[in-house]
């Protein structure tokens, strides 16, 4: 039929995380791999669900307002559910901090582990109705040595992470994934139920021309992100403008970002001091996301992997993607800080 034989070689993420932990020689468990067969679990299962959501009536809300005081859509409480019962089942947890939860899990002992995940089940969960992608975010922390799993293990910088990565719920699913050596992307195959290579090695474009921000809070922007976004909207002479892309699920923006190169960014302004995005389970794993990419990750002042967050759901400002665009802002919040 002249079609191309199946490959045989097939790499899955199962796979591709266990060569990656064998390369750690014997120290590795395996705990690690088996925690992200329980998270990509979490991920096939979200995923059917969206993409049924409208015809087993999943989309609507379920009634109860969230920690965030958002109201939560029956999408999100079931994506929380399953994320809580299959982590603790996996017994490699310690710690769950969910978007959704206003406090920390601490897994008994039974089923105790020695790894941390804070995840926002459904990010973007506002588009749900829409059909705009939406995604999970998860990030991953061992515990201290000795500790028996407590808030001290998760309120750690995101350098500490040992694995960050998204699920992003669209045409197709898209896991994306670093353990600290890179980032790699994979896309569900639903007939075989795995998650198939096939964005190796992604790095980010040094310099991008997409800017994505919510230009909607303008008003209320603070002077380095007005003089910035001017700088891009009406560059000196020669050079073009940059083209505007913003989806408000930051899943779906960060990963355009990875590919495609530019700049994301939720910054502090008059209306929310500290920006919108929640450190923990939003901005260190996109922060952790595209530095593994070759980008960079900054709330403006400061390196966000090096927050040291003091409540599970705090929030930063955000910018984040090509190395080169992320500078500039730095730059633009310097000269108006007054540091250079
Ligand atoms: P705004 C979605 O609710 C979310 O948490 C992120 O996914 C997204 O980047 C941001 O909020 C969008 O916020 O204020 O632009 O609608």
């Amino acid at each position: 039929s002249g079609e191309e034989p199946p490959s045989t070689d097939i790499i899955t993420l199962t796979r591709h995380v266990l060569n990656d932990q064998f390369s750690l020689g014997p120290a590795a468990t395996g705990d690690l791999t088996l925690l992200l067969t329980a998270i990509q679990t979490t991920s096939k299962f979200i995923a059917t669900n969206v993409r049924k959501a409208r015809l087993i009536n999943l989309v609507g809300l379920a009634g109860e307002t969230n920690v965030q005081g958002e109201e939560q859509k029956k999408l999100d409480v079931l994506s929380n559910d399953i994320m809580v019962n299959s982590l603790r089942a996996s017994g490699k947890t310690a710690v769950l901090v969910s978007e959704e939860l206003e406090e920390a899990i601490i897994i008994e002992d039974r089923y105790k582990g020695s790894y941390c995940v804070v995840f926002d089940p459904l990010d973007g969960s506002s588009n749900i109705d829409a059909g705009v992608n939406i995604g999970t975010i998860f990030g991953i922390y061992r515990i201290k040595p000795g500790s028996k799993g407590s808030l001290e293990d998760v309120l750690r910088p995101g350098s500490e992470m040992v694995a960050a990565g998204y699920t992003m719920y669209g045409s197709s699913a898209n896991l994306v994934l670093t353990t600290g050596h890179g980032v790699n992307g994979y896309t569900l195959d639903a007939s075989l139920g795995e998650f198939i290579l096939t964005h190796p090695d992604i790095k980010i474009p040094p310099r991008g021309k997409i800017y994505s921000f919510n230009e909607g809070n303008s008003m209320y922007f603070n002077p380095p992100v007005i003089n910035y976004l001017n700088s891009i909207k009406y560059p000196q002479s020669g050079k073009s403008p940059y083209s505007a892309r913003y989806i408000g699920s930051m899943v779906a923006d960060v990963h355009r970002t990875l590919l495609y190169g530019g700049i994301f960014g939720y910054p502090a302004d008059k209306k929310s001091k500290s920006g919108k995005l929640r450190i923990l389970y939003e901005a260190f794993p996109m922060a952790f996301l595209t530095e593994q990419a070759g980008g960079l990750a900054t709330t403006g002042t400061q390196r966000i992997l090096d927050i040291i967050p003091t409540s599970i759901h705090q929030r930063c400002p955000v910018f984040l993607g090509s190395k080169d665009d992320v500078e500039d802002v730095i730059k633009f919040h310097e000269q108006v800080n007054g540091s250079v």
